[in-house]
């Protein structure tokens, strides 16, 4: 593992990118205590202050693009893994890039790619933690390690805790079935009525699982669940 760590920078997305583009070497990791322009999905700003974990890495998995959607789960198990292990929190996920804590966002997942003839060439990893912020500096909805337990955490031991979480766990992208139980265990809609707004529609149902390729298994009719690959989910009641 190769640790980049900067005061301040645009996005440790972006920055991460153009040194995969110029062949950095995978586990190349980039960290920065603050992002200026962190970025979320589809053009959506990160909130990205001094206190919180804001970092990218380089991987070079050999997997078809159509498996793609597996990086976003591997990072999300590995990353609640790593920060129940050091809290003792329980963290659970929401699909398709949310970790959260109680019911408010800890964090976030951005997988960037790039594709050659079908294949991931390379994948940037992008992970935002609220650790230590206060409470009143977090966007709405939003929660920190902080703010929930009332205890500082070090940024550079998650750091280092998440990193060889995903570094034992990445072999299981070849069989994912364990990646892909892990996930669903620790679920917040786990069975329950959600939203699901799309790029072209919004969908309601129930949410039944995650595919092998990440998917959302959505039941918006009883015994025929529909897959989606991109949206913004919504428990419902
Ligand atoms: C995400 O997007 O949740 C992915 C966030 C990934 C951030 C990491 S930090 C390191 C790396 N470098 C980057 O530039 N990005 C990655 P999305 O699901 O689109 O959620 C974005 C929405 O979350 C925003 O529109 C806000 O509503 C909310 N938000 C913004 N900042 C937040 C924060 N610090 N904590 C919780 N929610 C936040």
């Amino acid at each position: 593992m190769k640790l980049l760590r900067f005061k301040r920078i645009a996005s440790t997305n972006t920055k991460a990118y153009l040194l995969a583009q110029q062949g950095a070497a995978e586990w190349t990791v980039v960290v920065s205590e603050v992002q200026t322009k962190g970025r979320g999905r589809g053009g959506k700003s990160w909130e990205s202050p001094r206190g919180g974990l804001w970092f990218s890495v380089i991987l070079r998995p050999v997997i078809k693009a159509s498996k793609a959607g597996l990086l976003q789960i591997l990072a999300a198990v590995g990353t609640r893994e790593a920060i129940e292990k050091e809290t003792g929190e329980k963290i659970r996920v929401k699909w398709p890039n949310d970790l959260v804590l109680d019911d408010g966002k800890l964090g976030g997942i951005l997988v960037e790619t790039k594709i050659v003839k079908g294949a991931v060439s390379f994948a940037i990893v992008g992970i935002g933690v609220n650790v230590n912020q206060a409470e009143r500096s977090l966007p709405q909805g939003a929660v920190s390690l902080y703010s929930i337990t009332s205890r500082k955490v070090g940024v550079g031991r998650l750091l280092t805790g998440i990193i060889e979480s995903l570094e034992s766990r990445c072999l299981e992208l070849e069989n994912p079935s364990r990646l892909l139980s892990e996930w669903w265990e620790n679920c917040v809609h786990r069975e329950k009525r959600v939203q699901v707004e799309g790029p072209k529609d919004v969908l309601n149902g129930i949410s039944k699982g995650i595919d092998e390729n990440g998917q959302l298994l959505l039941e918006t009719t009883p015994g025929a669940p529909v897959k989606i690959s991109q949206g913004t989910l919504t428990v419902q009641g």
